[in-house]
């Protein structure tokens, strides 16, 4: 096992690996930025290192900064949690030319599944549903319409290398998909440094349903059960529950064994997620492969009991998975509420600044994952989030009984936050009766 394990992230997920490190018997090193200089959570690790000013491109994202605070810390490996470096196979690369273990898959498992195109043939070959469409990067705009003609209308086009919805475009009738595609790659170009493009029968209501997955370096893969992450906005997760409510238990088991064959076929390492669209009649197909831990880890963990940031930590450092798929059981129901620093009546605009009455709920089963304490200042450099409230109950409508009493108990002042909307939203009756699709958050909140 690892002695010492660099902390290459910053606020609530820094705090997390920080404290899986320490039950682990892990000394962590946590790096910061200037922004970051004195914020609490880095008196938990053992040590912290500042490596450079506010600025991402200047510190979190700096690849040679923080392999310099790896070398001097002299770590064993790197844990880059979400965001920032956690999915560039580059990076990845780097930690393995400098004998550093990256806490996360391999450059070439990442480079293959973080490829939508890469992603879909593997898919493909591992009997794994996806949208019909181009088998691969559209050569020329004829074969593009010609495809669309098979497929039907209307179509999306997305970039090989986008994520999170960047880079996609709908398309109703030809004119609009020749159009598109002149600048859909010219954009991927410019903004992904890949101008691959392709095509896929687009499907307007749909699900977000993801599957947690785990896999270690002796072939062993298995999956945690599904997350469903409906309720967003802009792309951005807003709550995330599971079990996904009104799953029948075939297409669950089917959805779950699909995405552990995936993460199987590609000899994966550490933790990925397998995200899927699910339309009415739950039919699903696989959208793309997230090779790091997300934000909502906790709610598998809550309904499984797993360890996710632990069980990453082991298989890195050459563990098998401390269990085989028949001992994964879910136990109840649990929501998570992305608590955000924005204030949701002036179009969520960040609301950064000092929190001066801070007082955290608690109680039986809820989760705080939290860097945030009194007197805190939440920076301007960086996602708002700051912080994640979650339930865990016997059954769905408990927990959102349960949330409900911890959203009350949540006080936050004098910053703008998204306890608000989450009230609200407990109390929505979609939300309630469960199974809202991707675009309801949006078309409530016009
Ligand atoms: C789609 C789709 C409909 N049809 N693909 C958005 C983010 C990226 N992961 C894929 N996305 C979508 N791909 C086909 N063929 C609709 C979306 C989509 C979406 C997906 C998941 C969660 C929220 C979404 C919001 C708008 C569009």
């Amino acid at each position: 096992m690892f002695s010492r394990v660099l902390v290459a992230n910053r606020g609530e997920i820094a705090l997390r690996i920080i404290r899986a490190c320490r039950e682990l018997g892990i000394e962590s090193v946590c790096v910061y930025s200037e922004a970051d200089r004195g914020a609490p959570y880095l008196d938990l690790a053992d040590e912290a290192i500042c490596i450079g000013p506010g600025p991402s491109k200047e510190s979190y994202l700096n690849i040679s900064r923080i392999i310099a605070a790896a070398e001097v810390a002299n770590v064993d490996a790197i844990h880059p949690g979400y965001g920032f470096l956690s999915e560039r196979a580059e990076f990845a690369q780097v930690c393995r030319d400098c004998k550093i273990e990256f806490i996360g898959p391999s450059p070439e498992a990442m480079a293959k599944l973080g490829d939508k195109v890469a992603c879909k043939n593997a898919a493909k070959e591992a009997g794994v549903p996806i949208f019909p469409g181009s088998p691969g990067a559209i050569e020329d705009e004829e074969e593009a319409c010609a495809i669309a003609v098979k497929i039907g209308y209307p179509v999306i086009i997305k970039a090989a290398a986008g994520g999170g919805g960047r880079g996609m475009r709908v398309c109703h009738n030809e004119m609009a998909l020749r159009t598109n595609l002149r600048n859909a790659s010219q954009e991927a170009l410019n903004a992904f440094g890949n101008g691959a493009v392709f095509i896929e029968k687009f499907l307007e209501h749909a699900r977000h349903v993801e599957v947690q997955c785990l896999g270690d370096k002796h072939g062993g893969a298995i999956h945690l059960f599904e997350r469903d992450c409906s309720m967003q906005r802009r792309h951005q997760k807003v709550i995330e529950e599971a079990p996904g409510p009104h799953i029948e238990a075939k297409k669950r088991d089917a959805v779950c064994e699909a995405a552990a064959r995936l993460i199987r076929s590609a000899n994966y390492s550490g933790a990925a997620t397998v995200e899927f669209l699910m339309d009415k009649d739950q039919n699903f197909y696989m959208l793309e492969v997230n090779t790091r831990v997300q934000v909502e880890h906790p709610v598998t963990e809550l309904i499984t009991g797993v360890d996710i940031v632990k069980e990453m930590i082991r298989v890195s450092a050459g563990e098998k998975l401390s269990l085989k798929q028949a001992d994964v059981k879910t136990n109840g129901h649990a929501i998570e509420c992305r608590i955000n620093a924005e204030d949701p009546d002036r179009n969520f605009m960040p609301s950064p600044g000092k929190i001066t009455r801070y007082e955290p709920p608690g109680g039986p089963g809820v989760r705080l994952d939290s860097h945030v304490v009194t007197g805190y200042t939440v920076p301007t450099n960086y996602d708002s989030m700051i912080g994640k409230l979650l339930v865990h109950a016997p059954t769905r409508q408990e927990a959102i009984t349960r949330m409900e009493r911890a959203l009350r108990e949540f006080k936050v002042e004098p910053i703008k936050t998204t306890i608000g909307l989450h009230r609200r939203l407990m109390a929505d009756s979609g939300f309630v009766q469960g199974g809202v699709d991707i675009h309801y958050l949006e078309r409530l909140l016009k």
